[in-house]
């Protein structure tokens, strides 16, 4: 009766989502995060389990005299107990692992919003697409600079289609609140994903596969807005506005505020400097 007045959210935020950023901002991240602490709390309770019965037998049996104590063996029921319950309890791990992989994995087949990702060193671009595929346009974008964060407006309550590339290496397009990154390879790989936003409000982005030398600096800007503000971003987009006076329109501070440029220092501490000699010239 106790549990039953407990949600798997109460449980995650009395014990800190158990390292996890919070409950996420898409309905993709809110079931990888109902696995993450239902998971660690079946894991806690065998744990506990566990280090009571090693303690228990501890003490109980502990070495009182010379005499030899009994020596069980072959105790089948004891055998079937300890076989049974942790297939029993990876089946069911496995289960709703399956099930919500499946889920965050799943691609529709009309998505609301395509939005073509394309990594390089050391910034993003992003372009808003009319189709899916290489062979949709793009119909508008935003790429970032050393002095300006790219930002990504997108609504919530639509179906978001991320298409990844890259321009040179691999890198990693990261959202922490999403729960969620994937690799953006180069060449003829167009690693996918969809996601429906579900948190309105302006969430940091990240590069996580290291990628070179200013891997650090590819951060970005994730800003979720109703869909209404996201058309008519799109449209003063489409318009040929920056991105910074489109965002105004919609009565959105222009710049990036969960994070800023670094300073990149590029000409006083690169190892490529413009006075540098190729070898025999
Ligand atoms: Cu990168």
């Amino acid at each position: 009766m106790l549990l039953s007045g407990c949600s798997i959210e109460d449980w995650g935020k009395a014990f800190g989502h158990f390292g996890w950023p919070g409950r996420g901002i898409t309905l993709q991240a809110h079931e990888m995060y109902d696995l993450w602490i239902a998971s660690t709390i079946a894991a806690l309770t065998v744990g506990i389990g566990v280090w009571g019965l090693i303690f228990w037998c501890v003490i109980r049996y502990r070495k009182r005299g010379e005499e030899l104590p009994v020596q069980t063996r072959f105790n089948m029921p004891m055998e079937i107990l300890y076989t049974v319950t942790p297939v029993l309890i990876v089946a069911v791990l496995f289960y709703y692992t399956a099930i919500v992989q499946t889920n965050v994995d799943k691609l529709s087949k009309n998505p609301d919003q395509v939005v073509e990702v394309v990594a390089f060193k050391w910034n993003w671009q992003f372009n808003y697409r009319d189709g899916m595929g290489e062979e949709a346009n793009t119909v508008a974008s935003t790429v970032g600079s050393s002095d300006v964060i790219p930002i990504l407006v997108l609504p919530v309550g639509r179906k978001i289609r991320f298409e990844e590339t890259s321009k040179d290496v691999i890198h990693s397009f990261w959202v922490p609140e999403m729960l969620f990154k994937r690799d953006v390879f180069p060449g003829s790989v167009r690693n996918v994903f969809e996601v429906t936003l579900d948190g309105e409000g302006r969430y940091v982005g990240r590069c996580a596969e290291l990628c070179g030398t200013y891997h650090a600096f590819m951060n970005f800007e994730l800003v979720t807005v109703q869909p209404p503000q996201f058309e008519q971003f799109l449209a003063a987009k489409k318009a040929g506005k920056s991105t910074q006076d489109a965002l105004t329109a919609i009565g959105k501070e222009p710049y990036a505020t969960t994070t800023t440029p670094f300073n990149t220092r590029r000409q006083a501490h690169t190892w490529n400097a413009p006075e540098t000699q190729a070898a025999g010239k």
